[in-house]
């Protein structure tokens, strides 16, 4: 595992001190410390529910740990406390919903209003080597007469290219707004963030964790210019912004980060612990308070990943780097992603860039 992925160090000597006395249990141990420490429980997607509770695996283990229970030491019932995992979660005073919660039916279809278009297109990733597919939102009435503003959406670890559209709906929700002035037409662009020949979320996901990392050159080298051949979009930094949910959330401020001159919006959604360290994240923060737009943090007070998104919160206001922070009431879950993402695209390309 790659360093930023520290969570999996801190797995691993959890699972050296653990002293269960059956060396056969130690690939079952790894992974009980890998899911159950690290998941944030009811929000993760089907692939990774799938694996937690389907397998037999699992069962076993339980039996197991009922049998060795009374003899298992301190370390088995309460592991080492992981950095960047506060447990139990604590809150500051500016740890509140800054946004307010918004109405139920704000990705409801509406027959009056006119609609865009959801595509799913294929192109070629010279990073990993095959075809991939991407998921586009184009906006109502879209023309190559007019260039739009490009947002790049990205997924968790237990997604695809599909996500997006099973968790929040962006179709409706963006039509929805841009009906009601609220947000500027815009591409969304929503693709594999899994830079691997096999990109399906199968098995075990967290094993894929770094071609979540590759993805930035096939984003940077392979998608950006495929979208920006094929439609018609403004091809520069303030007309593109980069956003995503926890994995997809950690890559989005790594990458948005990393590449000033390409991005100028950044949105993080319950970001996940590939979320490099903040000193590395932002090594120049004096830049950093002029050079972006919008810098969107947020996360749900229910969510165990909510230390890594006050890790950062916390730097960005020691550094005075101006930001949106809304810590909602929900958990790692779609509710969030998609509230989020509702009050993300309200404020993406209104104050420099919209569209022509
Ligand atoms: C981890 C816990 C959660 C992790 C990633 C996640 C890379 C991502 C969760 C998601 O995308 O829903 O330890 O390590």
């Amino acid at each position: 595992f790659q360093a930023e992925d520290g969570i999996r160090d801190d797995l691993v000597t959890g699972v050296q001190t653990c002293a269960l006395p059956i060396s056969a249990c130690r690939p079952f141990r790894r992974r009980l410390f890998t899911r159950f420490q690290s998941l944030p429980g009811p929000g993760l997607t089907a692939p990774v529910t799938h694996t937690l509770f389907g397998s037999s695996r699992i069962l076993l283990l339980t039996l197991l740990a009922s049998i060795c229970g009374p003899v298992l030491p301190i370390t088995w019932a309460q592991p080492p406390r992981r950095p960047g995992f506060p447990q139990p979660l604590e809150f500051s005073p500016t740890d509140r919903q800054n946004f307010p919660e918004p109405a139920a039916d704000i990705s409801k279809q509406r027959p009056d209003i006119p609609h865009g278009r959801l595509e799913m297109i294929q192109y070629e990733s010279k990073t990993v080597g095959t075809t991939r597919s991407l998921n586009v939102y184009t906006p109502p009435g879209y023309t190559t007469d007019t260039r739009y503003p490009v947002l790049y959406l990205l997924h968790g670890i237990g997604g695809d290219e599909t996500e997006w559209q099973r968790f929040a709906d962006p179709l409706n929700l963006l039509d929805n707004l841009i009906a009601d002035g609220k947000a500027a037409p815009m591409i969304v662009v929503m693709p594999n963030g899994r830079a691997q020949k096999n990109d399906r979320a199968e098995g075990d996901v967290f094993a894929s964790a770094p071609a979540f990392a590759t993805f930035e050159k096939d984003l940077l080298n392979d998608v950006i210019p495929a979208i920006e051949g094929r439609y018609s979009v403004k091809a520069d930094r303030d007309s593109r912004a980069i956003a995503g949910l926890s994995m997809g959330g950690g890559q989005a401020l790594n990458f948005g980060f990393a590449n000033p001159t390409v991005f100028a919006w950044i949105g993080g959604f319950s970001a996940a612990p590939n979320t490099r360290p903040p000193e590395q994240l932002i090594p120049d923060p004096v830049m950093a308070r002029t050079q972006y737009h919008l810098i969107w943090l947020s996360c749900g007070r229910k969510d165990q990943l909510l230390g890594i998104s006050q890790k950062t919160e916390r730097f960005l206001q020691q550094q005075q780097i101006p930001h949106s922070w809304n810590v909602d009431g929900h958990g790692h879950d779609a509710t969030h992603w998609k509230h989020n993402l509702w009050h993300f695209c309200q404020q993406v390309f209104q104050h420099k860039a919209t569209a022509e």
